[in-house]
């Protein structure tokens, strides 16, 4: 009984930037667990050998290059996809990008640019996704990507913390708007992971040390603990879950 609740066999799901970082490890889980998965970047030389490495494990992979921020270049992806007979029945709202500088440095350009990329891209690619669930009548999952910035802040990383807070909230309005299609919309906060977006981190001794300090697991989190909560959240396993963020932090959030 409860592994079938988990079993995405008979699905579609695209992930937006999943190339490589969390978006390629939350394909290769989804794919994993049935899916049929969809990945997604800008680069397409990049993104067709990720979708060969996925192949190449005996997964149903295909790609689909387009910036998440172009509405016209989203509409035109999924129409793309329509004619290939790939039906979106699970959307993980993935690409990000971050920008670090103080404030009263920032250029308005690299503020939109965040917010671009980081929020607006979930309204415009759930939109297209939405519009199709609906239409075909058989639900879907949406899976919006925040962060623990979600939640608190930093310094000098204020438009992706706007950008995220947004995405908590964004996920609440997605499922006001969209569970009645019996369409679930939850988001994922993941905690501090090695992937590229935090190389700089990473390599500085002493944000490292602060990580390490600032959450009780004492680490940082890797790409693949992601998995269970994006298959999760993808899965019957959830159905009745909605306007969730779920934060996957190593307990960050919950210790004083
Ligand atoms: P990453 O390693 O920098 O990968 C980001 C991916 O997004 C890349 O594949 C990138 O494409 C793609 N991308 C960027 N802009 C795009 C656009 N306009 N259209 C399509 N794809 C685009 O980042 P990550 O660490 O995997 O993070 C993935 C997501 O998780 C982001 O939303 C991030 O905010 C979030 N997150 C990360 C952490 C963490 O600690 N790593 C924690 C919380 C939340 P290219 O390969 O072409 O550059
Ligand atoms: C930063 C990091 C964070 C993490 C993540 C934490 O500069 O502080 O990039 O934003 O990537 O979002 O949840």
């Amino acid at each position: 009984m409860s592994a079938a609740l988990f079993d995405l066999t008979g699905k579609t799901a695209l992930v937006t930037g999943s190339a490589r970082g969390l978006g390629f490890a939350y394909a290769e889980g989804l794919a994993a667990s049935g899916a049929c998965v969809i990945l997604n970047d800008i680069r397409e030389e990049l993104l067709q050998g990720s979708v060969a490495k996925l192949r190449d494990k005996g997964y149903q992979a295909h790609g689909v290059a387009f910036d998440v921020t172009n509405e016209e270049a989203v509409e035109s992806a999924f129409a793309s996809l329509e004619q290939q007979d790939l039906l979106v029945d699970i959307l993980i709202n993935n690409a990000g990008i971050q920008y670090r500088k103080p404030m009263v440095e920032l250029e308005l350009e690299q503020w939109q640019r965040v917010i671009d990329t980081n929020l607006t891209s979930a309204f415009i690619v759930s939109r297209a996704a939405a519009k199709r669930m609906i239409a075909r009548g058989k639900g879907g999952k949406i899976i919006n990507i925040g962060s623990l910035t979600s939640q608190a802040a930093r310094p000098t990383v204020a438009p992706y913390t706007a950008a995220k807070g947004g995405i908590k909230m964004l996920t609440c309005a997605m499922a006001a708007e969209w569970a009645e299609f019996n369409i679930q919309t939850n988001a994922i906060g993941p905690g501090y992971i090695l992937t590229d977006m935090n190389t700089a981190l990473i390599e500085n001794e002493a944000f490292d040390s602060w990580v390490k300090a600032s959450n009780p697991s004492q680490r940082w989190g890797k790409p693949e603990e992601l998995i269970g909560t994006a298959v999760f959240l993808s899965s019957a396993a959830s159905d009745y879950i909605n306007g969730q963020i779920i934060y996957v932090d190593g307990g960050w959030l919950a210790v004083l």
